[in-house]
């Protein structure tokens, strides 16, 4: 078997006048060595790209990306950011593909800016970071995003962005001056972001949108793992019920983004089956050797690594 093309979706960087805006980008985003690399899109990167074998690295914002401003900042500097982000695409030979930032503040903006960047720019789909201002996604304020998604028949990535203060506050605070880390990747985005897709499976919105795909990173943010019990304690007497195993494999890929356990990855394969993930780094907050080391040797079939690495992003994706 010929050695597979490998394709990474949950790669970011920083557009410099969306950075300029925000302030929480996570404690990670000061550090020195990871700007230099957000903020490169051209050398370094394909340099690093190479040297790990990576061939196509689909683009996305860092967080919180234009999702912390108001409608009126957020529309026109998700606009630009997005039209500059197609030129580095469309530069690249082929090596760059890419997510939209939305102007969440402005949900009927976003579901047009969505449909602008996949029809008229080529974009394979967006990105969105954490709650909008404070609230969640599956609130129905949002769903005209979500329902122009289906329409144009492109994913939405859910990612992490730093938690609600009052969360940061309740949960996290006393950790946060020796371990910065907790608030982010270790435990604060999880979270978040399992909450996010638990409560989008709860709003219904999968019934109102039921060809709606969803893609979450760091392999579902915990939530392969904890499927069964979800299940079992919604069926319980005193929930509404709800197929909450069914709808998950139903609508949502996963990658291996900034997680790269294979005892975590046999979970993912037993309840998605190797055909809902998707190989990704994460970078640069994560680098990109130890993630497709990983990849090559993980004890699957050809076949299987293949879809991992590739098959299965060419084909959500349509690349
Ligand atoms: C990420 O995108 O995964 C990320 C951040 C900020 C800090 C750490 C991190 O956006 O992994
Ligand atoms: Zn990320």
């Amino acid at each position: 078997m010929v050695k597979p093309q490998v394709i990474a979706l949950e790669e970011h960087y920083f557009d410099a006048e969306v950075a300029a805006h925000f302030k929480e980008g996570g404690p990670e985003a000061r550090l020195p060595a990871l700007r230099e690399r957000l903020f490169d899109v051209g050398e370094r990167r394909l340099k690093e790209m190479d040297e790990a074998g990576i061939d196509v690295q689909v683009l996305s914002h860092g967080a919180p990306a234009t999702q912390r401003m108001d409608a009126e900042t957020a529309i026109p500097v998700a606009r630009r950011a997005n039209d500059k982000l197609f030129r580095i695409k469309n530069d690249s030979g082929g090596r760059f593909e890419a997510f939209a930032a939305l102007p969440t503040a402005d949900p009927k903006a976003a579901a047009d800016e969505l449909e602008r960047a996949v029809a008229k720019l080529g974009f394979k789909g967006a990105m969105i970071h954490g709650l909008a201002n404070g609230v969640f996604l599956d609130d129905q304020r949002f769903w005209p995003i979500f329902e122009r998604a289906q329409a144009l028949d492109v994913p939405i990535y859910m990612h992490p962005a730093v938690p609600h203060p009052a969360v940061v506050e309740a949960y996290y605070k006393d950790y946060l001056k020796d371990f910065p880390g907790l608030l982010t990747a270790a435990w604060g985005f999880t979270v978040e972001t399992a909450t996010q897709a638990i409560r989008m499976v709860l709003s219904g919105m999968f019934e109102a949108y039921p060809r709606l795909k969803i893609i979450l990173g760091h392999l579902g943010e915990s939530l392969p793992f904890s499927l069964w019990r979800i299940d079992m304690a919604l069926q319980r007497q005193g929930n509404r019920s709800t197929p909450f195993r069914d709808c998950f494999r139903e609508h949502f890929w996963i990658t291996t983004s900034g997680n790269f356990s294979t005892p975590a990855l046999l979970c993912c394969v037993m309840e998605l089956g190797a055909d809902r993930i998707l190989f990704s780094v994460d970078y640069p907050f994560v680098l990109n050797p130890p993630a497709t080391k990983w990849a090559q040797d993980i004890p699957f079939s050809p076949e299987d690594r293949a879809k991992i690495l590739s098959g299965n992003a060419r084909r959500l994706l349509r690349l």
